[in-house]
């Protein structure tokens, strides 16, 4: 067996699947009609910049056109779902990580990089969590963070190390952590994943932060925090999850004064909901809000890494999370492209 049918088997597996299920719906598939241009991780490259896509291990199995787009137009993933603490140990002292390293795999085969995604986050999280003292916790994170970054050493590029820590009010949010911990749980989360993978980079990430705001101003009073306190945190994530409302005109000035804190930024996991039934003007629109995101990336040297959450509208949390609205991401459900693909070609294009 290859390495790749080892892995194909782990998914099928994780995923309570036949593994005849996986190789049949695997071969044959329908090739990608390939998209006019330059593929995006052309253009970005060009201009020293990345540019990402959240991927599901699921679609890379059974999806040959899905995965050839992911291996063509993009030079970053992120793992959807595949990383996050109730997928990799949904029971206590178990781990298991075929769906994330089939992503990991593929990743590498395409000359991708790969961001970690998430390891202390709120959601998502197992049961076994909930009846755990403080002392029980503190020694489940840390243990969880060693042995997950430790999994991929070398193989992950960057880490979301603590996502979604504050609140649209700008407090830290009463979550699991900060309640039996305290909020020390931050600087201890970035020291446990900086000793368990001392090369990759590491990330506080949210969303709702992208403009000048209560939650950006904590945020940015945190990041501040951890790094007088010599916390090892490397970077900022701003996810980036708008509608037709738009960026906030004071996204990259929000950028610089992270970046003057000393931490790289990046966006995280883009895309831009639509209601729908969606008209003609609503996808032109929705052009011109991805351009505005990339382009205030684009302003700041230390925004390297530009993530969609997703490239196709057939596969994106949006429509199941958002009722009313959808159509979020490049490409249509049949991997056709859509404005938005071409005005993202443009504003990476020379
Ligand atoms: O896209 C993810 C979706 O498939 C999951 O059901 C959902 C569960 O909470 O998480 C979605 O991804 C989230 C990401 O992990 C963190 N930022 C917000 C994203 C959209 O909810």
């Amino acid at each position: 067996m290859t390495g790749r049918t080892t892995r194909s088997a782990a998914i099928a597996v994780a995923f309570g699947l036949a593994v005849v299920t996986a190789y049949t719906q695997t071969r044959p598939g329908a090739e990608a009609k390939p998209l006019p241009g330059t593929p995006l991780r052309e253009l970005a490259q060009a201009e020293g910049r990345r540019v990402g896509t959240a991927v599901q291990a699921r679609a890379l199995e059974r999806d040959r056109a899905y995965g050839q787009l992911v291996a063509g137009q993009f030079s970053s993933v992120t793992p959807e779902n595949e990383m996050k603490w109730d997928v990799v140990a949904p029971e206590q002292g178990t781990f298991e990580f075929g769906p994330a390293d089939e992503i990991v795999g593929r990743a590498h085969d395409a000359g991708q990089v790969v961001r970690g995604h998430t390891l202390v986050w709120h959601s998502q999280t197992p049961g076994w969590l909930g009846p755990l003292d403080a002392e029980e916790l503190r020694a489940a994170m840390l243990e969880h963070i060693a042995r997950v970054a430790g999994h991929f050493r070398g193989r992950v590029a960057t880490w979301d190390v603590v996502n979604e820590a504050i609140t649209d009010r700008g407090r830290l949010r009463r979550s699991v952590f900060l309640q039996r911990l305290g909020p020390g749980y931050v600087a201890q989360a970035f020291r446990a994943a900086r000793e368990a993978d001392p090369d990759a980079k590491l990330f506080i990430n949210d969303f709702g932060i992208e403009g000048i705001n209560p939650k950006s101003d904590r945020l940015y009073a945190l990041v501040r925090e951890l790094k007088a306190q010599g916390a090892p945190v490397d970077g900022v994530g701003f996810q980036m999850h708008v509608n037709l409302k738009g960026v906030p005109a004071d996204f990259a000035a929000n950028l610089r004064r992270f970046v003057a804190l000393g931490v790289e930024v990046a966006v995280t996991e883009a895309d831009v909901a639509l209601r729908q039934p969606a008209s003609e003007g609503d996808l032109a629109a929705q052009a011109r809000v991805f351009t505005d995101a990339l382009r205030g990336c684009l302003e700041v040297a230390k925004c390297r890494s530009f993530t969609f959450w997703g490239f196709t509208d057939s596969r994106s949390w949006i429509p199941e999370n958002q009722p009313g609205f959808g159509r979020a991401t490049l490409l249509d459900s049949r991997l056709r492209p859509k404005p938005a693909y071409e005005a993202v070609q443009r504003a990476l294009g020379p």
